[in-house]
């Protein structure tokens, strides 16, 4: 299924999409009980293996969601995205790393980054997207105003200029002040961003999942175990399923 040409010029211009509304109430309902539950993992237990990879992950509270509960991996190929990513990376698309994510009351603010080098292109070579890394976000819970917002500058996924990031707020930014639960963000890794800080008593709550084309390597610490590539769908199998052991960032085409 393709999308439309109104979407290809946002998220070339941008460098990201809000997608509104795009989770109805009773999935937001759903997935949040899945949440609940997910928040008991013991992250200790789920790396026994290899405990080395807890130095790579977040844990905000649980990184390596799909292992700790397969239901997750419905985010590998959500109707509501997988026509975007299939655009902008390919439809054989595969997992970088992914994570249930937590924005707690106080928390600090991050620091501003990107996934992947700006191009001046923005990605884009005759007419085709070849972005080598697309982030989703699929927002749990509604965040206004100094609750955590995340933020993006728009745009600087095509930069030229560089610019001090060692400050909270940057010019041309969007801040998302204005989220709803079942809203989503699907976003170009090259894109400025960042996490604000939450003065609030509420806990921002995210399900983040990171995708590249198909030569993607997975985020060190995030390889899926054998059980849950055997219990998910053979198309998130396949998303899963990374000829490359590790992430490297792919040379950039010239512009
Ligand atoms: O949502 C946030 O607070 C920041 C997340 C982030 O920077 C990322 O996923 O790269």
């Amino acid at each position: 299924m393709s999308i439309s040409e109104d979407l290809k010029f946002a998220f070339d211009v941008q460098g990201y999409v809000l997608l509104r509304g795009a989770l109805s109430p009773t999935e937001v309902e759903e997935y949040k009980g899945w949440v609940e539950q997910a928040q008991q993992t013991d992250v200790s237990a789920l790396n026994a293996d290899d405990p080395g990879r807890l130095e790579h992950q977040l844990n905000r509270p649980v990184s390596r969601m799909f292992d700790a509960d397969p239901r997750f991996a419905r985010f590998l190929d959500h109707p509501a995205v997988e026509p975007l990513l299939a655009e902008f990376l390919g439809t054989d698309y595969r997992h970088i790393d992914n994570d249930l994510y937590f924005t707690y009351p106080g928390y600090k603010g991050g620091g501003w980054h990107r996934g992947v080098q700006a191009h001046p292109t923005g990605h884009v070579i005759e007419g085709r997207f070849i972005c080598p890394m697309v982030k989703v976000f699929y927002c749990l819970t509604d965040v206004g105003p100094g609750e955590g917002e995340f933020v993006v500058v728009p745009g600087s996924h095509k930069a030229r200029f560089e610019v001090d990031t060692h400050r909270l707020d940057l010019p041309a930014q969007r801040v998302f002040d204005d989220i709803r639960a079942g809203d989503i963000i699907v976003f170009n890794e090259a894109l400025l961003h960042n996490g604000r800080p939450n003065r609030s008593s509420k806990t921002r709550q995210t399900i983040i999942v990171n995708f590249g084309r198909n030569d993607a390597g997975v985020w060190p610490g995030y390889a899926p175990r054998r059980e849950t590539l055997a219990a998910v769908t053979p198309r998130q199998r396949e998303i899963l399923s990374n000829a490359e052991a590790v992430w490297r960032e792919p040379e950039l085409v010239p512009a």
